[in-house]
């Protein structure tokens, strides 16, 4: 029955029918199905379906857009959830996130921001198409003790390394742990660049944030 409910709302977002997703994600919600599971088990797949399509030629842009759509619909209905879900009282520490410059990807970068939130750490979103420079003053200005460099694109994934030599240049590298996450990054490249550290998911990222935190 879940399962059912799971690959049906996979379907929805591989087509784009946004009232269905909604409507799939609060039948499952109502069939009790974990909000991480919906998402890792329903959304994400149908966004990987619709990237391999875009990439095969057979999709295109509008096509990523309503995809797009339908996942941060859902993600509206679940964010409560999750919240609600994982909250604890002490603060776990600060986190300054954001998508790097060029790059306007942004529902993995507020999923990340999501379960930071709602595990306990004080999480300051910076939003999409984050110039380097904001990203040093916010980390200045905060005082967080980690920061998070999201990159979708092959293109982007460099403004990361960049991000680093800008807190470096600033003398306040050693204050702050890097986190870096997006589809074409792993940890090779995290290693490259000198960050802290590299999250393939958003529960990933929790369990990485939490260790770097106990570092600093
Ligand atoms: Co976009 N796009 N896109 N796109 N897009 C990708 C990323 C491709 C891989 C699709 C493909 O070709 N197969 C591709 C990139 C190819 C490449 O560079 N290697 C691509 C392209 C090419 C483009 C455009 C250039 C298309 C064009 O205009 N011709 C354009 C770029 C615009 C720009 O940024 N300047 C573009 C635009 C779009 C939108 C706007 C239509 C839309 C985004 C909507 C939005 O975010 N509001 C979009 C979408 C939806 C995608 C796909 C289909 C899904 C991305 C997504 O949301 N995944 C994606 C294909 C794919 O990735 N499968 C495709 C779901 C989330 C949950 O996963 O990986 O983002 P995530 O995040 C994870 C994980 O990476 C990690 O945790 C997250 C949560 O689990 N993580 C972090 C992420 N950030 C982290 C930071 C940390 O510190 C730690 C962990």
């Amino acid at each position: 029955m879940s399962q059912e409910i799971l690959e049906k709302l996979t379907n929805s977002v591989i087509e784009g029918d946004v009232d269905a997703a909604i409507a799939l994600t609060k039948e499952a919600l109502h069939a009790g199905v974990e909000p991480m599971a919906i998402i890792n088990q329903g959304l994400v797949p149908g966004m990987n379906v619709v990237g391999e399509k875009f990439t095969s030629g057979e999709y295109f842009l509008p096509n990523l857009v309503i995809a797009g759509s339908a996942m941060q619909q859902a993600m509206q209905l679940l964010e409560p959830e999750l919240k609600e879900r994982q909250q604890e009282r002490t603060s776990s520490g600060k986190v300054v996130i954001g998508t790097v410059h060029g790059d306007i990807h942004e529902i993995g970068k507020s999923l990340v921001a999501t379960m930071l939130s709602a595990n306990g750490f004080e999480v300051l979103d910076l939003g999409v198409d984050v110039p380097t420079e904001v990203f040093l003053t916010k980390v200045i200005e905060s005082g967080a003790q980690l920061v998070g460099l999201s990159a979708l694109l092959t293109t982007t994934m460099t403004v990361q390394r960049d991000v680093i030599e800008a807190l470096d240049d600033a003398g306040v590298r050693d204050r702050v742990k890097v986190l870096v996450g997006g589809a074409p990054v792993n940890q090779e490249w995290a290693d490259s660049i000198g960050a802290d550290g590299y999250a393939e998911d958003a529960m990933a990222a929790v369990a990485l944030a939490k260790r770097l935190m106990g570092e600093s």
